[in-house]
């Protein structure tokens, strides 16, 4: 088998439960049958540049090579370029996207430098994925020291629409540095056919067959690779005695009769505000919810050095103060919020003993909480799902209650159609739904996305690229 070479941002450690981003989950858990070797940033900030080394971990098959990144690379690439400017605008945030030359020039020098790091330590036959915003162009920072391994990128994030894409300086140099990999992956259809449409409209591209685009001298597949999770792990430890004796403990609690869980990263996309708005309006609209129905609501500390994120974090903290302080009671606590990191085993055992999970992001590339809380369900008596139409998990995920965040009284509704579900219906859309987060696990994301990487290297070592233009 093929050595793997998997580049991102942050390489989570196997052996500490700190995982808590979406992509380190879903890589972690994919990693699970398979070895490789995992390349990023480690985590820490240096204040010298010649400080900056590499450091290899091995746990059995992974070994983990991460290096540090220089103040003023945290600065400008991390803060600056890919959280202020990248992340907004892929989740249509341009009023909160910030650009700057000092940004996009720290953003090329990091791709660069881990560019140039990574080169001397690969063989020819690696197979290379590089996921995720952070590392757009060092596909073609290896191709240019020399790189004729098949490269692949993965974007966990959404695409925008070209409109939406053409606000941001150097989107071509971006889009052109996409092109140079063998593969690019998204998670929904939707996104796959906004980076062909800007392509093809933008960059003279021309669709050869549903997923290959021919654009100047270069063939680039793009597909759908929708990322998933370790089900049978998740489920088993939601399932295991000491989440069991933690559901007792919530549900022991007297007055708490329902519990609507909100699992998210801090995060200005996942609608929280929205959410807690929504939650108000159940109590208002449906006053028999009153001392019933608790909303914990876990936010858990994220890119805490962005300003947009401090903003979030202030407004999510008035608003559950304010419905607690107008509808609480000495006896009931309306919203439980969480403002800190749970371990993954507490929050499977919340996740099964909460009657409805409310998933309500306002952009999200997929959503993995909406899959942990669905894997997470006792099948014979299920809670239920409520997700929003806006993360890429409801391109699939349809028998959830599927509503618009935008819109408290819709969000609202569904949460009184989900405390009064049947126990039948729950057991049928739970069926249905686990079908669907087993069938695209995180095994099957992963080999989804290395045979097709292999399949596109297979092209490329067949084809001469003067050969490329040749239509059928
Ligand atoms: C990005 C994309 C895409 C959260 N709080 C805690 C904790 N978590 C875990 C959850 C889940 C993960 O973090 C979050 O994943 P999401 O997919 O929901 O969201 P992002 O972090 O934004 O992930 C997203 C994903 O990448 C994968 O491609 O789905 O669209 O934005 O696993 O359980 N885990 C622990 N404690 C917490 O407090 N242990």
């Amino acid at each position: 088998m093929r050595r793997l070479v998997i580049v991102s941002n942050r390489v989570a450690n196997p052996a500490c439960d700190q995982a808590h981003g979406g992509l380190a989950v879903c890589v972690l858990d994919s990693l699970r049958k398979r070895g490789a070797m995992w390349f990023g940033w480690n985590g820490a900030i240096v204040t010298d540049e010649a400080e900056i080394d590499v450091a290899t971990a091995k746990f059995g098959d992974l070994t983990l090579m991460t290096m540090p990144l220089a103040e003023r690379d945290y600065r400008e690439y991390y803060l600056g370029f890919a959280n202020a400017a990248l992340w907004p605008v892929h989740h249509n945030r341009l009023d909160l996207a910030c650009f700057t030359q000092e940004n996009i020039e720290g953003y090329r020098r990091v791709n660069d430098r881990f560019a140039g790091t990574l080169m001397p330590l690969l063989a020819p036959s690696d197979l290379i994925w590089v996921h995720d915003y952070h590392f757009i162009p060092l596909g073609a920072g290896l191709r240019a020291r020399g790189a004729a391994n098949s490269i692949g990128f993965f974007l966990h994030i959404p695409f925008p629409t070209p409109d939406v894409l053409v606000a941001m300086p150097e989107h071509e140099w971006l889009i052109n540095s996409l092109c140079g990999y063998d593969l690019v992956g998204f998670q929904t259809k939707t996104d796959q056919a906004n980076f062909c449409r800007f392509v093809c409209d933008f960059m003279g591209g021309e669709m050869i067959s549903d997923e290959v685009i021919r654009v100047a001298d270069k063939l680039v597949s793009a597909s759908v690779f929708p990322v998933g999770i370790d089900v049978d792990a998740f489920a088993s430890i939601a399932k295991n005695p000491k989440a069991t004796k933690l559901i007792q403990r919530l549900r022991s609690v007297r007055e708490l009769r329902m519990n609507v869980i909100g699992v998210d990263r801090l995060d200005y996309t996942k609608g929280l505000p929205d959410r807690l708005r929504a939650f108000k309006r159940v109590i208002e609209l449906y006053p028999q919810n009153r001392r019933a129905v608790t909303l914990m609501q876990i936010a858990t500390p994220t890119r805490e050095d962005v300003r947009a994120y401090a903003d979030i974090r202030h407004e999510l903290e008035a608003l559950s103060g304010e419905i607690n302080g107008e509808f609480g009671d000495f006896d009931w606590t309306p919203v439980r919020y969480i403002h800190r990191r749970i371990a993954r085993d507490t929050l499977a055992a919340l996740y099964r003993g909460s009657h409805v999970g409310l998933v309500t992001p306002l952009r999200d590339g997929m959503n993995l909480v909406a899959k942990e809380y669905v894997a997470a369900q006792d099948e014979g008596n299920p809670g239920v799902l409520i997700l929003s139409r806006f993360a890429g998990a409801a391109e699939d995920l349809q028998e959830a209650l599927i509503v618009n965040p935008y819109d408290a009284d819709e969000v609202a509704h569904a949460m009184q159609i989900a405390i009064n579900m049947p126990l039948a219906e729950r057991i049928e859309r739970h069926g249905a739904l686990m079908a669907r987060v087993r069938q695209q696990d995180a095994c099957a994301w992963m080999e989804g996305f290395l045979d097709a990487l292999a399949d596109c290297g297979q092209r490329r070592a067949n084809m001469d690229p003067r050969s490329f233009c040749v239509r059928s």
